[in-house]
């Protein structure tokens, strides 16, 4: 896996109820996820981040879900065009603090969409989700510029996988070839050769973990998924998420790592 140095942050904006969800699961009380943020911010630093931490920019009131404006890998990096209007603008407002690490970034153009969330990886190759926020224009983009950086990719349309919002909802590399997987998504095509770290139904949540050096982040109150990645080896943290859940949000949403 690369390793990873360094994250970029933002904490939720006092008005991050306003956000979208597509989830039935209250209304998120702003305190608590900014409790929870401090605490995953803590995780990363003690996997070996340093950490850029950005204002919080009620703007946007997704705007603490940061991955979702650019993809970023050791060879480039690509500015997204999130595909929910409300979000357009999140991709330029992170630029400036891409800058000091990323001076010439690829951009998805217009009518092309991708959200970051979208975007997985497992070593060289790049999945790339079609779904209601990244369209086939935006992914051929995408595919376009991780070729000219060495990287292959393969689309999956999730367009009809019940209960994602993005691919990496469903999908997560816990190794180069040991990906976590949704029941839905684990018989597809693409991700045959692959092992699979099975995700039970009733903890689909859990699947949207993300490797950091030599630890694994995963969702708290997920037991069985929490057993398995002990399995690994790894050292596993686990962190309480529930407040960025109602707000369709997971543990990769929440930061850049480069
Ligand atoms: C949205 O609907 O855009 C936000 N409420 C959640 C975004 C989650 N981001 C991600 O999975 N990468």
């Amino acid at each position: 896996m690369t390793p990873f140095r360094r994250a970029i942050v933002r904490p939720p904006a006092p008005n991050f109820a306003d956000g979208l969800t597509t989830v039935d699961l209250g209304v998120p009380d702003v305190g608590r996820a900014l409790d929870q943020h401090a605490r995953y911010c803590e995780a990363l630093v003690r996997c070996g981040l340093e950490l850029t931490r950005l204002e919080a920019d009620p703007r946007f009131p997704d705007s603490t879900f940061v991955e979702d404006t650019a993809i970023l890998t050791p060879r480039g990096a690509i500015l997204t065009r999130p595909g929910a209007p409300s979000r357009e603008g999140e991709a330029a407002a992170i630029e400036p603090a891409l800058r000091p690490f990323f001076p010439s970034p690829f951009r998805i153009e217009a009518p092309g969409t991708v959200d970051g969330g979208d975007i997985g990886e497992a070593g060289d190759h790049f999945f790339i989700g079609i779904s209601k926020r990244t369209n086939a224009e935006g992914a051929r983009q995408l595919a376009e510029h991780l070729g000219r950086l060495g990287y292959t990719s393969v689309e999956i349309d999730i367009r009809e996988v019940p209960g994602i919002l993005h691919l990496k909802s469903g999908i997560a590399a816990v190794t180069d070839r040991l990906l976590a997987l949704i029941e839905p998504l684990a018989a597809h095509p693409v991700f045959r050769g692959y092992a699979r770290l099975a995700v039970d139904p009733a903890e689909a949540y859990a699947a949207n973990c993300v490797r950091v050096n030599d630890a694994l982040l995963v969702a708290g109150g997920y037991p069985r998924f929490e057993a398995a990645a002990r399995g690994t080896g790894l050292e596993v943290i686990p962190l309480d998420m529930s407040e960025f859940e109602k707000m369709d949000g997971g543990l990769s949403c929440l930061s850049l790592r480069f």
